[in-house]
């Protein structure tokens, strides 16, 4: 697909079910994504980075800490095709729930110069770093695009998933199944 790309949010063996932070149903989200980068030139990814300790502990069980199994991506991950991880949430007191606060590099840039205009979000959660991710871009001039069927929320309160998907719609980003992509 022209100036497109597929932006893999978080799927880490933390958020999977038996991870330190598991959202529920989380690993159904690994065979669409594998499915889908066939149809992209341009395959991203962000990690949640977390130092040991972080105030945004205080809000969330330890995970996805740097250097850990739980901050890997999982096996059954393709990840042949991923270009580049941009690692957020990687200082002592921000959440870094979006893509677009990654450390290592200026992601909104990173797409900017290869004239990437249309951003498909997948991974994990729907209610934390795919809202947070997806709202910002669409904030930053991106079409963006939310794939449901390669997303799950970790719903703390039952709702949370589906005010997400009300939230992004209201900020512009459209939500479609795989095969509307
Ligand atoms: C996330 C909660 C805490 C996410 C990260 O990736 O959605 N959620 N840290
Ligand atoms: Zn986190």
């Amino acid at each position: 697909m022209k100036n497109a790309a597929l932006f893999i949010v978080d799927v880490q063996n933390d958020f999977l079910p038996g991870g330190a932070l598991a959202v529920p149903r989380g690993d159904e989200v690994i065979a669409p994504i594998n499915r889908l980068q066939e149809k992209f030139e341009l395959v991203l990814a962000s990690k949640d980075w977390h130092p040991a300790t972080t105030k945004h502990f205080e809000k969330w069980p330890p995970h996805c800490i740097r250097g850990t199994y739980g901050a890997k991506f999982p096996e059954s991950l393709n990840i042949s095709s991923i270009q580049k991880v941009f690692l957020k949430g990687t200082g002592v007191s921000d959440d870094g729930y979006s893509a677009f606060e990654a450390t290592n590099d200026d992601l909104e840039s990173y797409l900017k110069i290869r004239g990437i205009s249309k951003l498909y979000v997948v991974g994990l959660a729907t209610d934390y770093c795919v809202l947070a991710t997806a709202v910002k871009a669409a904030e930053n001039g991106f079409e963006v695009y939310v794939v449901k069927d390669a997303v799950r929320a970790v719903n703390l309160q039952p709702g949370d998933e589906d005010k997400a998907f009300e939230k992004m719609k209201q900020n512009g980003v459209q939500i479609i199944s795989l095969e509307e992509v």
